[in-house]
């Protein structure tokens, strides 16, 4: 299997975030994305290779102009208002104020954010801009024909929205993946998201629509974030009625009710009869993650691989979370050796 990676990752670096009532240095690291490196040289997956530029337009083809236009000056507006440190998102408008986009940079920071969990630092544009071509290359490869392709993305993209980031995320990159298999004609495109939180900016993405089906096994929310997406009455809107499928799992959930949910999605995804899965790759749902609650075993990830494998149909693996820095490798390519052998 190919993998696409950029260096160009390392340039978004977080120093801290607000958990609980503490700063604590930001769980989403580079080092993230550094060890899946090593993990997938060190079992021989297959080639790296760097990502083609397929523009910006590929990315506008999801996510709204003017945001993409935001993220792409947010920091230098923040530096000139003085900004100093990473910027953050203070507040975001609720349904009930006014649509219209501040000119303060403060105010356009929670225009464009449902939380203060996605803060823009000097090399987030390039970063993000790098991690949606790492995304479009790899659907490239699985559009030449390729069984499979992983899209070793960092940041990670599925809580990012058409407008607004959050969650670490800024831009989507298996919904931009997916939106370049239905713009090169694909008919159906399937994505399943086993990240341990809901991908609701995915959600969001596709809600009205039938050409791409949103799976998703995640922690409830009601008692998880984001808290605001991922119920099971969730099932879509107009034409996409019957293509999101949320299946929300209790905290503490462990590997026997996982794989009976993976199973099902997995029937889901085989009745509408995909033509290709994208698979948004969190392993957060992990035992020993730091900052989730399932208990899924490094093993497990091989019963996820071989899963993913009886569909028969070309995959494409976009990382997610996962924030176990001694397991995110093996975790990962345990997921990808198991869906090649
Ligand atoms: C609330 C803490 C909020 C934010 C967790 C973000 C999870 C991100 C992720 C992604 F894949 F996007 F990286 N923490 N008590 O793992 O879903
Ligand atoms: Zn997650």
């Amino acid at each position: 299997m190919k993998t696409v990676y950029s260096d160009a990752h390392r340039e978004h670096r977080i120093e801290v975030e607000l958990y609980g009532s503490e700063l604590v240095p930001c769980f989403e690291q580079p080092v993230r994305a550094d060890s899946v490196l090593t993990q997938v040289i060190a079992v021989g997956l297959g080639p790296v290779l760097a990502p083609v530029d397929h523009g910006r337009r590929a990315i506008t083809s999801v996510h709204a102009a003017d945001y993409v236009d935001f993220l792409e000056v947010a920091w230098r507006d923040w530096v000139a208002a003085g900004g100093e440190g990473d910027a953050f998102s203070g507040c975001a408008p609720k349904s009930d104020m006014s649509r219209r986009v501040p000119a303060s940079i403060h105010g356009r920071l929670g225009y464009y954010s449902f939380d203060a969990g996605a803060p823009i630092t000097a090399g987030t544009w390039n970063a993000v801009y790098a991690a949606a071509q790492v995304a479009l290359t790899a659907a490239a490869v699985l559009a030449n024909g390729e069984a499979s392709a992983f899209a070793l993305c960092r940041p990670p993209g599925h809580h990012a929205s058409k407008a607004y980031l959050g969650g670490y995320c800024y831009l989507n990159n298996a919904a931009i993946a997916a939106q370049s298999l239905t713009d090169r004609g694909m008919k159906r495109a399937a994505i399943l998201d086993v990240d341990f939180h809901h991908g609701n900016g995915t959600q969001s993405i596709f809600y009205d629509r039938s050409d791409v089906l949103f799976a998703s096994i995640h922690g409830d929310p009601n008692d998880e974030y984001p808290y605001f997406s991922g119920h099971a009455d969730e099932t879509g809107a107009g034409p996409g009625v019957g293509f999101n499928v949320n299946f929300p799992l209790p905290p503490g959930t462990g590997p026997g009710r996982w794989l009976e949910a993976l199973a099902a999605a997995l029937s889901r995804i085989r009745a509408y009869r995909a033509d290709a899965i994208i698979v948004s790759l969190g392993v957060d749902t992990f035992e020993h993650d730091p900052i989730s609650s399932f208990k899924l075993r490094s093993d497990d990830y091989l019963r996820l691989g071989e899963a993913l494998r009886t569909l028969r149909l070309p995959t494409l693996f976009v990382l997610e979370g996962g924030y176990a820095l001694d397991a995110i490798g093996l975790n990962v390519t345990n997921t990808l050796v198991g869906f090649e052998t």
